[in-house]
């Protein structure tokens, strides 16, 4: 004897699937647009030592460091560095979900080239200093 499902239930179980099937790609969509974890561009201008300008993203301000202000000892060094080894590089942005973007409306985020995390470089380098401002998705004091 074979138990067969009432044609109505039949029906509900499709009905559920479509719906499952066109609310999945919403969702993710969704999602997508609000944590967008990590963005690729080309750095197409070096603003100052923490601040670049990246190809169809706009402008990304390194999260969770800060370099030397202009007329500041160490703003020319800093600002030398990302110039010479990342400028015209195609880099990957991972931007802070807690913050994506600061009061200046710049994207705040980590930015790798070649899997190096350059915030934390900077840091290393004694370019930078850490600037924690939370709610932030990074500690930079794990990356020294
Ligand atoms: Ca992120
Ligand atoms: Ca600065």
């Amino acid at each position: 004897m074979t138990w067969k499902a009432p044609e109505h239930w039949k029906r509900s179980l499709i009905a559920y699937m479509v719906a499952l099937s066109l609310s999945v790609p919403w969702y993710l969509a969704q999602r997508n647009e609000r944590v967008r974890p990590s963005v690729s561009g080309r750095v197409i201008e070096v603003v100052d030592g923490d601040t670049i300008e990246v190809s169809g993203l706009g402008t990304v301000r390194f999260v969770g460091v800060n370099t030397p202000e202009k007329g500041q000892p160490g703003y020319q060094e800093a600002l030398d560095f990302v110039s010479k080894n990342y400028l015209g590089k195609v880099v990957l942005v991972d931007i802070d979900d807690e913050s994506p973007r600061d009061t200046y409306g710049r994207i705040l985020g980590v930015v790798y080239f070649n899997g190096t995390n350059v915030n934390a470089q900077l840091l290393r380098c004694g370019l930078a200093e850490i600037l924690f401002l939370p709610p932030s998705e990074f500690d930079p004091s794990s990356w020294e």
